[in-house]
């Protein structure tokens, strides 16, 4: 029986998965009304397919609990923030979810670590937890860590067909949870080491943060030069070796905005490519906030309360606001005392912010000026509703005369 650690954006697919593929699997949270929502029969996020896994899974006979369960085989896959201060990664809630393990573990147990975590975080912090509980490690208790690699909006579909990497000690043990994953996954299973496998999840998502930033480096030169960015990477990508990722009004999400400064915490000296980058994508909703004051200047607009952020979320057809662009942008306006904004977004049915809106035609009726700040298939498929608006279109979606861009 494998016990998955964490039943969140990861950790639940992952577990029911793993339930649909025939393995027999219990969830544990510590969050006890999320496991009662589970337990109701309902799932705790919007993405597509997770229902229908979710009914699979029941049907196999998966179990949610705040319990952790005594057996062979554990996969934690608990939040890893980073602290703010030192950009080092927080690994606080792993550490507590293998001290709860090594409560119940039998002997030879293996635990994977799902989660992301800086290179070295196994070594400096799992280890001596393990060590300093009296347990030997390769013989008390396995350590791999199976890094996730799934993209919200598209996860069920990646979470079966993405390759994989395990790191682990010892070649069995790494080939033993390999075919544990194999029982879903369809893509290659990269057996290696544990501090490999920790920096090629940093790295990959790293790779895009500085990818995007170059892209937006680019806007704000276009702009001050009047080009127009998104036919410049067009056309720059028509090269077979070029690939420029697209400008936009922030990076949000808790991966590419957070793993990278994991790197710039631990080689601060070294990470210079990475710091610049993550400035720079930082930079965008305060340079968002900029360009709608220059354009209401360009218009002779002087209300605030006529101009309308579209989306919350931190990119396009998901529920998830973690560090949303809009909020950072929010937060900046706050900043320079101003306020007056509003704000609309289908997937936010709460009131998370004020001077929100929940229906669509209210929110246009409201505003004059609309800056699109998430490209959610729903303002594509009813652009023409901005006719008439002044439009700031942070993605270039919007093809109509007029429009405005970052
Ligand atoms: N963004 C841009 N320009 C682009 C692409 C994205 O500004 O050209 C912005 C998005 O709007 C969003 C942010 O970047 O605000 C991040 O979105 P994303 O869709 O690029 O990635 P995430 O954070 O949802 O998921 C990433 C993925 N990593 C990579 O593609 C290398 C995913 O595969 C990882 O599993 C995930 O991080 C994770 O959990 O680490």
């Amino acid at each position: 029986m494998v016990n998955v650690i964490g039943l969140g954006y990861i950790g639940l697919p992952t577990a029911l998965m793993l339930a649909a593929h025939g393995v027999d699997v219990i969830g544990t949270d510590y969050n006890a009304a999320l496991v009662d929502t589970l337990n109701s029969g309902k799932t705790t996020f919007q993405e597509d397919g997770l229902e229908e896994l979710f009914l699979k899974a029941l049907k196999t006979g998966i179990k949610f609990t705040v319990e952790y369960q005594v057996t062979d085989t554990y996969i934690v896959s608990v939040p890893t923030p980073y602290d703010k201060f030192s950009k080092k990664v927080d690994p606080v809630y792993v550490v507590s979810a293998v001290k709860e393990i090594l409560k119940v573990a039998p002997k030879g147990a293996t635990v994977v670590i799902e989660s992301t975590i800086s290179p070295g975080t196994i070594e400096k912090v799992v280890r001596p937890e393990i060590e300093n509980a009296g347990c030997v490690i390769g013989e008390d208790i396995n350590l791999v860590h199976a890094p996730e690699r799934i993209i919200p909006g598209n996860m069920i579909y990646e979470l079966l067909h993405n390759n994989r990497t395990i790191g682990a000690d010892n070649r069995m043990i790494g080939e033993k949870i390999k075919e544990l994953y194999s029982s879903f996954c369809q893509g290659e299973i990269v057996v290696t080491d544990i501090k490999t496998a920790e920096m090629t999840k940093v790295v990959e998502n790293t790779f895009r943060a500085v990818n995007i930033a170059f892209a937006n480096e680019l806007a704000k030169i276009c702009r001050h030069d009047n080009m127009d960015v998104y036919e410049v990477i067009r056309i720059c990508n028509m090269h077979p070796r070029v690939n420029i990722l697209q400008p936009g009004p922030g990076v949000g999400g808790h991966c590419i905005s957070v793993d990278p400064w994991f790197l710039v915490g631990d080689y601060p000296s070294l990470a210079k490519v990475i710091d610049e980058s993550m400035k720079t994508n930082d930079e965008m909703p305060e340079f968002v906030l900029n360009r709608i004051y220059e354009i209401m200047k360009e218009r002779n607009m002087t209300d605030i309360s006529r101009v309308g952020l579209y989306g919350l979320t931190y990119k396009e057809n998901v529920d998830d606001m973690r560090e949303s662009p809009t909020l950072q942008l929010l937060e900046s306006q706050a900043r320079h005392l101003a306020k007056g904004l509003k704000v609309y977004d289908p997937y936010i049915t709460d009131d998370v912010v004020a001077n929100q809106y929940h229906d669509l035609d209210e929110f246009l009726s409201a505003v004059d000026f609309v800056v699109v700040m998430v490209k959610h298939n729903e303002i594509m498929e009813k652009a023409e509703k901005l006719a008439g608006k002044t439009v700031l279109d942070c993605h270039n979606i919007i093809h109509q005369s007029g429009v405005y861009h970052i």
